[in-house]
């Protein structure tokens, strides 16, 4: 049975030339600062993104979380919508590993409430926390790859400074926000203290992420890196998928995200069922199962036994996401079990 892996961008596997790059790569010891594929990676992203230096860690949630650490101080408090990944996915690491603690509004669409956040903001008091780090994810993943407008983010950025905050972004999928509306990566992440993108999720590599920031900024992370363990030695083998990735892929992902349009063309008259939202706007398409009666589990194992895999995205949402990995003829195949199983 072919399966159609719709968990997760972060399933794609390197392609036979980005294998050869890596094969190919020049390395040295990045601890070392000598390792000359990870330079080339850090000085090209610098680049790319419009920043004065970059640093290759090997997850995104080691780029959010070494950010946090290296900006923070215990007992600061970090606001966040409350589907951020930092919040959901990074096992409470801001908490555990920065000692901060998460202030949260919300915001169902992904789109971040400028008044919300201005409100939690900390007054100067002896008795309240600091208000340290403002954080935005762009784009964002649980409210179904929704990019974040440009206005929006410079205003949370604006926001942060006027507050004596630093604002990060989560920017895993970044390269998606680019990609579907042509507007320049450096665009995206300026004005920001630290920046995390993912080189591992639509882009194709398979481990590694960067942290953007000022030259300072970096110099600190990368003690924080090592910190966390995540100081790498030969790692030149994986910043040469992510140079390759950078070269060859990110123009690719404008079909990623012709197909989840597809996917959510096949399936949105299905009846109990909505996208969320609706059309996906990148690469993620979110299903709201709740007025079908199912719930997302029964759902997930049925359509697994048929060969098509999504995540849970809640007791009755489900997640797909398309990816280099998926073609239309998968898309296809998807949307006819997909509806074969909700109509069943
Ligand atoms: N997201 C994964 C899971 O953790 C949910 C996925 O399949 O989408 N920021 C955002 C916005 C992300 O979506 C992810 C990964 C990360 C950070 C963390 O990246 P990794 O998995 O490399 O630690």
């Amino acid at each position: 049975m072919r399966i159609v892996d719709l968990r997760s961008d972060t399933v794609t596997r390197p392609t036979p030339a980005m294998r050869e790059a890596m094969m190919a790569a020049p390395v040295g010891d990045d601890v070392f600062e000598d390792d000359p594929t990870v330079i080339e990676l850090e000085t090209k992203c610098a680049e790319l993104f419009g920043v004065q230096a970059s640093l290759f860690v090997p997850s995104g949630t080691m780029g959010n979380q070494a950010s946090l650490y290296t900006h923070a101080h215990r007992g600061d408090e970090l606001i966040l919508d409350d589907e951020a990944h930092i919040d959901w996915y990074e096992v409470g690491a801001a908490a555990a590993l920065s000692g901060l603690q998460i202030r949260h509004y919300t915001a169902p669409d992904g789109i971040p409430n400028l008044h919300a956040i201005e409100s939690l903001i900390r007054p100067e008091n002896i008795h309240h926390p600091k208000t340290g780090i403002i954080a935005v994810e762009n784009t964002h993943n649980r409210a179904g790859g929704v990019v974040v407008p440009l206005e929006t983010i410079r205003a949370v950025v604006d926001i942060a400074h006027r507050h004596d905050a630093v604002a990060h972004l989560d920017g895993a999928r970044i390269w998606n926000a680019a990609a579907a509306t042509g507007i320049p990566l450096s665009d995206w992440v300026q004005g920001f203290d630290s920046v995390s993108v993912c080189l591992s999720k639509g882009m194709g590599a398979p481990v590694g992420s960067m942290i953007l920031g000022t030259r300072e900024f970096i110099k600190r992370a990368r003690r924080t890196r090592k910190m966390f363990g995540g100081g790498m030695r030969q790692a030149g083998i994986l910043a040469a998928a992510g140079i390759w990735a950078i070269d060859n892929q990110f123009d690719k992902l404008v079909d990623d995200h012709k197909r989840a349009k597809t996917l959510a063309d096949g399936i949105r008259d299905i009846p109990g069922i909505h996208l969320i939202p609706d059309p996906p706007p990148t690469n993620i398409v979110v299903i709201e199962l709740a007025d079908s009666g199912k719930t997302a589990d029964e759902v997930l194992v049925a359509l697994k036994n048929e060969g098509v895999w999504l995540v849970p995205f809640g007791d009755t949402r489900i997640r797909a996401v398309t990816h280099r990995d998926v073609g239309d003829e998968d898309v296809a195949t998807a949307v006819g079990i997909i509806r074969d199983t909700l109509t069943r």
